[in-house]
């Protein structure tokens, strides 16, 4: 009785471990990498990673093919539109600013920013399209320049009304773990618990 007692408590702390680590693990490792494109004959490419982080979610941007040591590129999340959008003229209004990217002399740039109370599902999720895009060297009196590389964000929500891109992810990995040990955990309980009745 006693014995079974402290397996039982042992087994029922070791899944609860073990839920915590890897249930941990899988959400500080969410993370999406896309690509930017040269729009308007730029040259101008990229890599965006996004990362769900404590506070939001981190997006690392990495440019090369940029023009002109110095300059400052602004960019942006703009929504409700894609990069076909913006390469035709018709560019979606901005919705979250990022930090600028300034060029290297050999045409490399980067930044990272924080955007905050966002989760990646959220940010992939929502019922707007969002693409992310780089733009030309700010001229005075000129408002927003052009853009000269985009991505368009995979979106893997299926609860709107936006179906033109496939749905990717499916079930998020932290539940594919939590739901198996989850199972397991009440399993183990229960079969010990049974068996603690049946030999007591
Ligand atoms: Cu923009």
């Amino acid at each position: 009785m006693y014995r079974l007692n402290r397996v039982a408590t042992m087994v029922f702390g070791a899944t609860l471990l073990a839920m915590l680590v890897l249930g941990g693990s899988a959400f500080a490792q969410e993370e999406k990498s896309v690509e930017l494109t040269p729009s308007r004959g730029s040259g101008v490419s990229g890599t965006a990673i996004l990362t769900d982080v404590e506070d939001g979610v981190k997006v690392e941007l990495s440019m090369k093919g940029l023009p002109e040591e110095g300059v400052k590129h602004i960019n942006h999340f703009h929504g409700g539109g894609t990069c076909a959008d913006d390469r035709d003229g018709r560019t979606a209004p901005v919705t979250i600013p990022l930090e600028p990217v300034v060029a290297n002399a050999d045409g490399t740039g980067s930044e990272t920013s924080t955007v905050e109370d966002v989760t990646l599902d959220k940010l992939l999720g929502d019922d707007q399209h969002r693409f992310i895009l780089l733009h030309d060297k700010v001229k005075k009196g000129q408002g927003v320049p052009p853009g000269i590389s985009c991505v368009d964000l995979p979106q893997r929500s299926t609860n709107t009304t936006f179906e033109n891109l496939p749905t990717s992810g499916g079930v998020p990995p932290l539940v594919l773990l939590v739901i198996p040990l989850g199972l397991l955990l009440v399993g183990t309980s229960a079969v010990l618990l049974v068996l603690r009745r049946f030999i007591a």
